[in-house]
């Protein structure tokens, strides 16, 4: 993020605030989640977003109410960044009733309908059709909604990736896929799964507009965002955003990611987007330090808040789940 951007285009007090409190909370969020987990009070798979945080920051701040977004297995930070209630995502996480899903579908389930949250997703690349999906339905409403999937390097080699997106193309959809490039599906290398690494390429080659930008950088996500939306509403999408970033340790909280190169893994923590965030907020808002620590202390009382709630939630039994299964 330019800290150096000074003028009359220079982003608001109001917009870099946002920013940097979206990061923040998407980072406390993983960072205490994990230590539930290690306490071994989250059951199946936890696959943090530490180190993507601009990513769904930038991207969900450009968009308004009425809008859709579809997510992934490392879903925590779209939601948090999309406005979800941390105590209801807490609750999920922790099976309770008063969670997302009654507790029933966990970290890679969490979703909201009602909020245009389509959900977080255990298939890989599965949220890109459904995207597409949702952008048909809103342009045959004549809604001017814009639909966002969150998709991911491993998901763009998903044979629905292309398929998707060029009916998307042929309908002219209100749809922006966001492809989050992290460089690693599990722990495959993208040198390993694909020739061309920069996969922005792939909506060009099928007529769609699209885009490479820095994905640890919050605010250039979001400009870029901005004006995918603005043209999406004037009926020139859909949008390709291939978004660089790195993860910041292995593929979810037991996997120790050994085959991330050290220096690789030092030099995206030298761009770390939450530092960003908070230093495009000091830097070009005039805030001050106490007011910054002021802003970061009501964000972990916002999480501890949650787990205490959470904890104090009934658990699902498993008779519930085997009655709900049953039904479905
Ligand atoms: C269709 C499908 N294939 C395989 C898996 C197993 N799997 C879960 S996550 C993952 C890697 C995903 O990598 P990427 O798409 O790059 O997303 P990232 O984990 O880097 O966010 C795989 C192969 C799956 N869940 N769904
Ligand atoms: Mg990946």
């Amino acid at each position: 993020m330019s800290a150096s951007a000074k003028g009359a285009n220079a982003p608001s007090r109001e917009l870099l605030e946002k920013l940097f409190r979206t990061a923040y909370k998407i980072r406390v969020f993983e960072s205490e989640g994990i230590k539930l987990y290690r306490q071994g009070l989250i059951r199946g798979y936890f696959h943090p977003y530490l180190g993507q945080e601009g990513i769904a920051t930038g991207v969900c701040a450009a968009l308004k109410e009425g809008d859709y977004i579809a997510s992934t297995h490392r879903g925590h930070g779209h939601c948090i960044a999309w406005g979800a209630d941390v105590k209801r995502m807490v609750a999920e996480l922790l099976q309770k009733e008063t969670g997302y899903c009654r507790g029933y579908g966990g970290s890679m389930h969490i979703a909201d309908i009602s909020q245009g949250n389509l959900g977080a997703n255990g298939i890989v690349g599965a949220g890109t059709p459904l995207g597409v999906g949702a952008a048909l339905a809103n342009q045959i409403r004549g809604s001017d909604a814009v639909t966002v999937t969150f998709s991911s390097d491993g998901g763009a080699n998903n044979g629905t990736f292309l398929e998707s997106l060029n009916l998307a193309a042929i309908w002219n959809l209100a749809f922006v896929l966001v492809v989050e490039n992290n460089h690693y599906a599990v722990s495959t290398r993208i040198e390993e799964s694909t020739r061309d690494t920069d996969l922005y390429k792939r909506g060009l080659a099928i007529g769609v507009e699209s885009h490479q930008v820095d994905g640890n950088d919050p605010l250039a996500v979001y400009h870029l965002m901005k004006d995918a939306a603005r043209k999406c509403r004037e009926g020139k999408g859909p949008i390709l955003i291939e978004a660089k970033t790195f993860r910041h340790m292995g593929h979810h909280v037991n996997d120790p990611g050994k085959y991330m190169p050290s220096e690789e893994l030092a030099a995206w923590k030298a761009k770390d987007p939450v530092d960003r965030a908070r230093a495009a907020l000091t830097e070009m808002s005039g805030i001050e330090i106490s007011q910054i620590e002021a802003i970061e202390q009501e964000i972990r009382k916002e999480f501890d808040d949650a787990v205490e709630f959470s904890r104090n939630s009934r658990e699902i039994t498993i008779e519930e789940f085997q009655q709900f299964i049953a039904a479905y």
